[in-house]
C-alpha cells in the first residue's frame, strides 16, 4: 500500500528506524511492466498457503518506464511469426542474441496486448477501406483478439492512445495480487543469499520512503525487475534541464546491481542503447519515421540516409547493414557520420511528412493528423510537447532537430544487456541455454538459484518493449510458483543479523547524524560525501572516458583503464555517502547501484576487443567488427565471497535459420 506523504516537506531520517520482518514464498522487486505481468499472473498458480509480496520504490500507477504513458506498443506479432520476430531482433542487435528467449516471448506477447485492450487501453484500428480509427472509435470494428486489424506503423508496432497505459496495467496487477501483498514506496537495497544453501537467494532488504522503517524480507524465490539504468552518463542538457532523460529517471541500475552483487552472471553488458531522439525534449522518433513517414535531413537539407556514401557505409556492416530495416545502432552511426563530417545538425522533416500525408485528406482529417502529431508526445514524453510550445514549433510548419542522446543500459528496448537466464525447457533449446536444479529447468532463472528476472533484466533478448516485458513477467510467475513447489522443504535463512542489516541500509543516515554539526553547510563535510555530488562525479567520468557524448561515443583502451581506476575510488567513497532524509537515503543507494552498473558495462566493453555496435559506442583501438574472434556473448560474474570479477566468452548458438 502506498503511504501518503503527510509531513510538510521531507521526512528527516533517524538513527534507529523501526524494523519490519516478513517471510514469503515469492518476492517481486519492482512494479513496472514486467512486475505487473508477474503480479497479474501469479495468484492463478499459487495455492492458498503460498504467499507473495511485491515491493516498488514508487507507486505502481505511475512507476517505471511507462509512467508517462506510451503511444505505441512496439511488439505485437499479429500476422507475423515468432521465427520472423527472432530474425528481426537478431538483425537489429548485429547477430548476437538468445533466440530461444526471443522465440518464447514471441509466442506469448500478443496475449498480454489482448489483455491490455480488455482492461480498457484504446488500440487504434484499421477499417476495411484503410482509414485509421483511434480512441474509443477503434472498438467499433471489434477487438484485436476478435480479429480486428491494428494500425501498424512498422511490421511489429501498433498505435495506441496510451497516456493511461501504466495506470490500466497496474490496476489489473494490483487487483489480482491484492493490496495487502504490495508495499509501495519501498526501495530494495540488496538481495540476501541463503546462509545454508550455496548460491541460493533467500530474500532482500530495503527501506520505506515514507517512514523510518527497514524491511527485512525472507523469500524462497525472488524476481528482480527494476528496469534499466538512467543518468549513468552526463545528459546533454544542463541546469534545470538536467533532470530530463529519455528513459525513466528513477531506474538506477538496481536490477543489475542487486543480481550481480549476489553472483548472478551478466551478459552483453557492453550493449548499451544510445537512442536518437528529438533534441532536448527526448521525444521518441518511431512514430515519425514509421507512421508519419518522415525523413531525416542533414544540415545541407540532404536525405543523407539515401546517399551513396551512406549505402557504402552500411555495406561495411553487411549482412546487418544491408538488411531491409537498418539496425538501430547503424541509423545512429549514419547521423554521427554526417555530424562529424560537418554536415550537421540532423533534422526531422516533419513539415514535408505532414504535407505529404495531408494531400489526400480533407480539412477535418488534416486537423486530426496534426493532433496526432502532438498526441504522440503528450501520451509519452510530454516534455517534448512543452518544448515545441516553448520554441514556437508547429510540426507542420517548422522542422525539429534529432540527436543521439546519452547512453542508457537496458534489455527490453533496442538494447540487450542483462542477466544470463535459462531459456524454456524445449528439446530444441541447447543444453548450454537451459538450467535449473538437478533435472528441473526454470525459464528466466538467473544463474543464482531461485533468482528470476524479466523485462530489462533479461540479457541477449531486446525488442520486448512494454508488451514483451509484461508477457515475460507472466512467464516468470509460473516458473517461480513451480520453483516454490519443487522446493517445498527449503526454509530461507539469512546469515546477517537484524542489526547488521539495519546498519547496512541506514549507514548513510548514521554517518550524516554523527558528523553534520561539524560544518556550517550540510553539503560540505570532511567526514562524508553527498549523493548529488557523487552523481555528478560519475557522470563526468563516463562522459569523458566511458564513450559518452563528449567524445562522440568513442573510447580507447587507455581511457577505459583510467575510468576503471576512477570507479574503484568512487566505490571506496560510497562508504562515506551521507543522507539526512529518506529521499537522500534513496539517492545514496541509487548512486551506489549506478556505479556498480557502470563498472560492469565498462568491464564488458574493455573485454570485447571490437566495435560491434557502431553508433552506440566505438573503441578506437578496435574499430570494426571481428566476427572471427568475437561472434560470441560476453558474460561476467562477480564472486560475492572473493569480491572479484570474472569476464569471459560464451558461445552463441544459431537456432532459427
Ligand atoms: O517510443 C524499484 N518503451 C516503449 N515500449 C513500447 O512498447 N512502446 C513504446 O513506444 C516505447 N517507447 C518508450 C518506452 C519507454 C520510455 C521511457 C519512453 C518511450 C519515453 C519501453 C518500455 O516502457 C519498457 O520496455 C518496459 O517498461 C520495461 O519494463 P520493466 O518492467 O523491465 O521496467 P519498468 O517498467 O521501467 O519498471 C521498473 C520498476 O522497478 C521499480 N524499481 N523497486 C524497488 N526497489 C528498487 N531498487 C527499484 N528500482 C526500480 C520502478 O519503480 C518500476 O516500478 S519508444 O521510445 O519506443
Ligand atoms: P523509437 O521511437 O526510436 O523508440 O522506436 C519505436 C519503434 O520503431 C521501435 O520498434 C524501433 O525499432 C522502430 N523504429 C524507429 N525508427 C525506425 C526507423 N527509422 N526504421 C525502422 N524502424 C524504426
Amino acid at each position: 500500500m502506498a503511504l501518503p506523504n503527510k509531513v510538510a516537506g521531507e521526512l528527516k531520517a533517524v538513527k534507529d528506524p523501526e524494523v519490519e520482518e516478513r517471510e514469503v514464498d515469492i518476492l517481486i522487486v519492482g512494479g513496472g511492466m514486467a512486475a505487473c505481468g508477474t503480479a497479474f499472473e501469479i495468484k492463478k498458480w499459487l495455492s492458498d498457503d503460498q504467499t507473495v509480496l511485491l515491493c516498488d520504490k514508487a507507486a505502481m500507477e505511475r512507476s517505471g518506464a511507462v509512467a508517462q504513458g506510451l503511444s505505441a506498443i512496439n511488439t505485437y506479432i499479429g500476422e507475423n511469426t515468432p521465427d520472423d520476430y527472432v530474425r528481426m531482433v537478431r538483425n537489429d542487435l548485429m547477430g548476437l542474441v538468445r533466440e530461444d528467449l526471443i522465440f518464447d516471448l514471441g509466442c506469448h506477447v500478443d496475449d498480454s496486448v489482448h489483455l491490455f485492450e480488455e482492461w480498457g487501453l484504446p488500440i487504434w484500428k484499421k477499417t476495411d477501406d484503410g482509414k485509421n480509427l483511434d480512441g474509443k472509435k477503434g472498438l467499433k470494428v471489434g477487438t484485436l483478439k476478435g480479429g480486428a486489424k491494428p494500425v501498424r506503423t512498422g511490421k511489429w508496432q501498433i498505435m495506441i492512445n496510451g497516456e493511461s497505459y501504466k495506470r490500466i496495467v497496474a490496476e489489473a496487477a494490483k487487483k489480482a495480487l491484492g493490496e495487502d501483498n504490495i508495499i509501495e514506496r519501498c526501495f530494495i537495497v540488496e538481495l540476501l543469499l541463503d546462509a545454508n544453501v550455496e548460491n541460493q537467494v533467500a530474500g532482500a532488504v530495503g527501506f520505506s520512503l515514507r517512514e523510518n522503517k527497514v524491511y527485512i524480507i525472507k523469500a524462497k524465490t525472488v524476481m528482480i525487475a527494476c528496469g534499466g539504468a538512467v543518468n549513468i552518463y552526463q545528459p546533454r542538457s544542463v541546469g534545470e534541464g538536467k533532470g530530463r532523460a529519455w528513459y525513466p529517471v528513477w531506474n538506477a541500475g538496481s536490477t543489475y546491481y542487486m543480481g550481480a552483487k549476489v553472483g548472478a552472471e551478466l551478459s552483453m553488458m557492453e550493449n548499451r542503447f544510445t537512442p536518437a531522439r528529438f533534441k532536448d525534449g527526448y521525444g521518441p522518433v518511431g512514430a515519425w519515421f514509421l507512421l508519419f513517414k518522415a525523413k531525416t535531413l542533414n544540415g545541407l537539407g540532404e536525405n543523407f540516409a539515401a546517399s551513396p556514401a551512406a549505402k557504402a557505409e552500411l555495406e561495411r556492416y553487411a549482412p546487418y547493414g544491408t538488411a531491409a530495416i537498418t539496425p538501430t545502432c547503424l541509423r545512429n552511426h549514419l547521423m554521427l557520420f554526417e555530424m562529424k563530417e560537418g554536415r550537421g545538425p540532423i533534422i526531422m522533416d516533419t513539415v514535408t511528412a505532414l504535407a505529404e500525408l495531408g494531400k489526400t485528406m480533407d480539412k477535418k482529417e488534416l486537423k486530426h493528423l496534426e493532433a496526432e502529431a502532438w498526441e504522440d508526445f503528450l501520451d509519452m514524453t510530454c516534455g517534448q510537447a512543452n518544448l515545441w510550445c516553448a520554441t514556437n514549433t508547429e510540426p507542420e510548419k517548422k522542422n525539429s532537430e534529432v540527436m543521439p542522446t546519452e547512453p542508457y543500459l537496458l534489455g527490453s528496448h533496442s538494447g540487450c544487456c542483462g542477466f544470463w537466464c535459462s531459456g524454456p525447457n524445449y528439446d530444441w533449446v541447447p543444453d548450454s541455454y537451459k538450467w535449473g536444479d538437478g533435472d528441473k529447468v526454470y525459464n528466466r532463472m538467473t544463474t543464482v538459484k531461485g533468482l528470476f528476472t524479466a523485462g530489462d533484466g533479461v540479457g541477449c533478448s531486446g525488442h520486448k518493449f512494454s508488451s514483451g516485458s509484461h508477457a515475460e513477467g507472466r512467464i516468470v510467475a509460473k516458473e517461480m510458483v513451480k520453483y516454490v513447489r519443487d522446493h517445498a522443504d527449503f526454509k530461507p535463512a539469512i546469515s546477517q543479523s537484524k542489526d547488521e542489516l539495519v546498519d547496512l541500509v541506514y549507514k548513510p543516515v548514521r554517518l550524516f547524524l554523527e558528523n553534520k554539526d561539524y560544518t556550517t553547510d550540510l553539503t560540505f563535510n570532511p567526514a562524508y560525501v553527498k549523493p548529488a555530488g557523487m552523481a555528478l562525479r560519475l557522470m563526468k567520468a563516463t562522459h569523458e572516458y566511458g564513450a559518452g557524448t563528449a567524445t562522440y561515443y568513442m573510447t580507447t583502451s587507455k581511457n577505459l583503464e583510467i575510468i576503471m581506476d576512477m570507479l574503484q575510488v568512487m566505490k571506496e567513497d560510497t562508504e562515506k555517502l551521507a543522507a539526512g532524509d529518506l529521499h537522500e537515503l534513496m539517492r545514496a543507494w541509487e548512486i551506489t547501484h549506478r556505479i556498480w552498473t557502470v563498472e560492469s558495462h565498462l568491464r564488458h566493453i574493455q573485454f570485447r576487443k571490437e566495435t560491434r555496435y557502431p553508433g552506440f559506442y566505438y573503441q578506437a583501438d578496435y574499430p570494426g567488427q571481428d566476427d572471427q574472434n568475437w561472434f560470441c556473448f560476453v558474460n561476467s560474474k562477480y564472486d560475492p565471497k572473493a569480491g572479484a570479477w570474472d569476464v569471459f566468452k560464451k558461445d552463441y548458438v544459431k537456432i532459427i535459420p
